[in-house]
């Protein structure tokens, strides 16, 4: 079912134009003040979709200016909980009627099948704005017993002014993790989108002002991360960061955030997620989930499963229906109906991919399918498949964030555990059983931030998100995501007459 190469040369207008490729500052559309632009480019081609203003240190400094007075000035924080969730809402309906042209400008930036921007991405994000809205009105704090005679509450109460950074593979739904708790809870917001995807962020906060936003609330810096980032990092006035992208560049976040003003942190980082088919697995049904669960947005995803673990008695059937399934995977011009893949976002991931497949070659794997680019423009990748991969293989160890699967062998639970577990990271899981005693063991063993058990990369707002060891700090949606944007003040007062 691959689309054929050659239908790749003859790519399919997007059938939507640019508005807005400026910085979004205090409520304007505006140049960098260097009057500089970089180009964002079309994933199937390399082609330049827009040349798009490139924010730096003096724009974050503005960006910050005005998210700073929004907050202290008002009235954003000061409105009631009320007002600023019939915003959010009207924006939500808003998005919801500009589904198609949301989703259009999202896999030309991006590359992901249209089908998924339209049906899955689009809708999460209305989704999530929907939930948080739902929140801002119920956030409250406590009345607690104290030992003395004194009254005691809490009040919980914005942070202030919020940055946020986010990578490129989910631009939108990674923009509504990251706003919108923070709107709902009262923040205002300076966010800096990923260089490769800028356009579908700008082009959502234009509605968000539509919807009655005040000036200032929102600020979104499209640029790159060792300007305009670290500058965001090491704000002074910038309450709190939260971050979405590599390990590598967390670390960066974390320091820069200590040596600046203590800023509060979350991050979301990488993943190396252990998928389990147990020796009771539908064969069938393991071989679709675990296929889902890596080639899923073109592999490029925090808690991708990317190392299948098999038991060695459904192993071999496993490996040889795993292969199939790749080798039917739909891969083309992300715009045509059915295409399940895309091409990966740029030349440097593409590369990077391609290095991984060769390391895998190289160090004895066996390579059942794919294992080169696909046609010979554009950043596509065959859908590859490796078996007899060991747990020391850099393909088993490294994240490499594509469209690459890796099948290992093992014969007892207490030997996958260790051996799920024996990495760095610790994003998510997944437990494919028959039997609730092995997937109540893999559940509790696991040291993952989410378990699937019989399914994968279940988004729902409700849900929290987040990593064990360096797959990152704290968590995102849920109730869990109010408390990255809000402090609690204790608030003590003496009681006159304690018998009341
Ligand atoms: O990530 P970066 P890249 C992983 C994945 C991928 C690898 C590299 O393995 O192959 O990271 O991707 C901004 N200060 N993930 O280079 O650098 C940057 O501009 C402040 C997993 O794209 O982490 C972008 O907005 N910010 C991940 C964001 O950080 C900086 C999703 C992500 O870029 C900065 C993406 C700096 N010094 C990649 N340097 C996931 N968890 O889903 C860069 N940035």
């Amino acid at each position: 079912r691959y689309s054929t190469a050659a239908a790749l040369d003859d790519p399919i207008k997007p059938n939507v134009s640019i508005q807005y490729d400026k910085l979004l500052i205090n409520g304007k559309f505006v140049d960098a003040a260097s009057g500089k632009t970089f180009r964002t480019l079309d994933p199937r081609t390399g082609d330049v979709i827009a040349h798009v203003a490139e924010g730096d240190l003096e724009d974050i400094n503005r960006a910050v200016a005005a998210a700073r007075k929004a907050f202290d000035e008002g009235p954003w924080p000061k409105m009631t909980a009320y007002e600023r969730q019939k915003i959010m809402l009207k924006f939500a309906d808003l998005v919801e009627k500009h589904n198609d042209e949301i989703a259009a400008l999202e896999t030309w930036d991006n590359g992901k099948p249209y089908e998924q921007s339209a049906q899955i991405e689009v809708p999460m994000f209305v989704r999530i704005f929907r939930y948080y809205a739902g929140w801002a009105d119920k956030i409250h704090g406590l009345t607690l017993p104290a030992d003395g005679p004194h009254h005691v509450q809490t009040l919980h109460e914005p942070i202030g002014v919020a940055g946020q950074i986010i990578p490129w593979n989910f631009p939108l739904m990674l923009f509504a993790w990251k706003v919108a708790p923070a709107l709902a809870c009262g923040n205002t917001v300076v966010l800096k989108t990923a260089e490769q995807t800028p356009l579908s962020a700008l082009l959502v906060s234009k509605l968000l002002h539509e919807a009655g936003l005040p000036d200032g609330v929102l600020n979104v810096v499209s640029g790159f991360g060792p300007t305009a980032g670290a500058a965001l990092c090491s704000h002074m006035d910038v309450d709190k960061v939260a971050f979405t992208g590599s390990t590598e560049t967390g670390k960066i976040v974390l320091k820069l955030a200590a040596k600046s003003n203590l800023k509060q942190v979350t991050l979301e980082l990488g993943g190396k997620s252990p998928f389990i088919v147990c020796e009771d697995a539908d064969v069938d049904k393991a071989v679709e989930l675990a296929h889902f669960a890596l080639f899923f947005n073109q592999g490029q995803c925090c808690c991708a499963g990317s190392r299948t673990f098999v038991h060695e008695k459904v192993y071999d059937e496993f490996v040889e229906k795993a292969k199939t399934r790749a080798m039917k995977r739909a891969v083309g011009d992300p715009f045509k109906a059915g295409m399940e893949q895309g091409p990966q976002i740029d030349s440097e991931q593409f590369k990077k991919i391609l290095k991984y497949i060769s390391s895998g070659k190289e160090s004895g794997a066996t390579l059942e399918t794919g294992g080169d680019r696909f046609g010979t423009k554009g950043y596509y990748i065959q859908p590859t498949v490796f078996s007899n991969v060991k747990d020391d293989m850099l393909i088993a160890k490294d994240e490499i964030f594509g469209p690459v699967q890796s099948v290992l062998k093992f014969k007892d639970i207490d030997e996958v555990i260790k051996r799920a577990n024996n990495t760095p990271y610790g994003l998510a899981a997944g437990v494919f059983t028959k039997n609730i005693d092995t997937a109540n063991t893999l559940m509790r063993a696991l040291r993952a931030g989410t378990v699937w058990i019989n399914c994968y990369d279940i988004f729902d707002a409700a849900i929290p998100i987040g990593g064990y060891k360096m797959s990152g700090i704290g968590r995102e949606k849920g109730e869990y995501g109010l408390k990255n944007y809000l402090q609690v003040k204790a608030v003590v007062t003496p009681l006159k007459n304690p018998a009341w």
